[in-house]
């Protein structure tokens, strides 16, 4: 498979993340990317691509994400450092959110609060080259797209940061721009009359269900731990069913802290069952390998041995298949069980 290598993920390399009153070493870093390049080395499953030149990003962007997100996200180092130069020695990090209640049509002149405005935690710090990261990776997923819409079986973004969590205009959970999103959109673009995006990390695709919500043509399926005790907690339970036109394109599929492989898969099989009922033409996978039993911020128990599992069962959906890169933490084993998806995709695509 074609894989698009984002060659700028070691620019977004934030330091800190707010944790239980602290502000704690992040867990998104870039040795989660090394490793992952460092398993391909040596286990070849597919050709490492640089992202296309042509792809009409902006454009593509503003099809999922608010025009106003993206120019607060584009600027949002630079205004951070034009409020007092010493702040280039420190990561941005929001304080101030408008819940239930608040105005969030009037846009505030307060950087403070206009980055509240944009995200809903203090755990996504952005630093100078967040955005230029952000972007190339959004690159690299709609490159995915595009090559699978001209007839590649499969091809898989290979970025950081990740970006289930980010929704129409706000960012959060390590994500900014939502590569999965994207990708679905571009297909869609492209042509396949109805695409399914398929998010196996452990945390549920909030993102990706607000910006396809109410869609029918996207349909919205994630396996993840149950939000009543696991981020992102406010959203992701079994009765979001999507809305409007969308009713009945989100299908979540909730389980509890502690689940074991046997019942992962079970949900995974529910989960294509509905990519088939659906009747995509092609699938989009938000490939989290945090479900694995080492994680340190989860809670599921896979093994490596399932990863290669997982990829033979998503070849044996038969679809046509953009695989982005989203969470794993235990991160000398990010690449092995990465790589098994890609290893068992290939091996069962034949
Ligand atoms: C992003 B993705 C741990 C706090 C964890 C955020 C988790 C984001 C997960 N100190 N907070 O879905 O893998
Ligand atoms: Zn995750």
């Amino acid at each position: 498979m074609k894989i698009f290598r984002n060659a700028l993920y070691r620019r977004h390399d934030a330091r800190l993340e707010m944790y239980r009153g602290r502000l704690v070493p992040c867990h998104e870093t870039p040795a989660r990317l090394d490793h992952v390049l460092a398993e391909l080395a040596r286990r070849p499953v597919g050709m490492l691509l640089e992202p296309l030149q042509q792809l009409d990003l902006g454009a593509a962007l503003a099809a999922i994400h608010a025009p106003r997100y993206l120019d607060f996200l584009a600027g949002a180092w630079d205004e951070w450092v034009a409020l007092d130069p010493a702040n280039a020695q420190t990561d941005i990090l929001p304080a101030v959110w408008p819940v239930r209640g608040f105005r969030a049509d009037v846009l505030p002149e307060s950087f403070a609060a206009r980055i509240g405005l944009f995200s809903f935690d203090a755990g996504s710090p952005i630093m100078a080259g967040t955005w230029a990261a952000a972007r190339e990776g959004a690159a690299c997923a709609r490159s995915a797209a595009l090559a699978v819409a001209g007839g590649e079986r499969a091809a898989f973004a290979l970025t950081r940061p990740p970006g289930h969590h980010a929704g129409p205009d706000f960012f959060g959970g390590y994500c900014f721009l939502n590569n999965a999103a994207l990708a679905a959109q571009t297909l869609r673009e492209q042509g396949a009359a109805r695409v399914a995006v398929l998010d196996v990390d452990y945390h549920h695709g909030n993102g990706t269900q607000t910006i396809f919500y109410g869609r029918d043509d996207v349909l919205t399926v994630s396996l993840h731990g149950d939000p009543r005790t696991e981020y992102p907690f406010f959203l992701g339970h079994a009765d979001e069913r999507g809305e409007g036109a969308g009713l009945g394109a989100n299908l979540n599929l909730p389980l509890p802290r502690g689940t074991t492989v046997e019942t992962w898969f079970e949900a995974l099989e529910a989960g294509l069952a509905a990519v088939a009922a659906h009747r995509a033409e092609a699938l989009v996978v938000a490939l989290g390998v945090d479900t694995f039993e080492g994680d340190p911020i989860s809670g599921f128990r896979l093994r490596a041995d399932d990863y290669l599992r997982l990829g033979e069962r998503l070849a044996r959906a038969g679809l046509p298949v953009v695989l982005t890169m989203e969470g794993g933490y235990a991160v000398a084993e990010v690449g092995i069980n990465v790589v098994n998806v890609l290893e068992g995709f290939e091996a069962a695509a034949g």
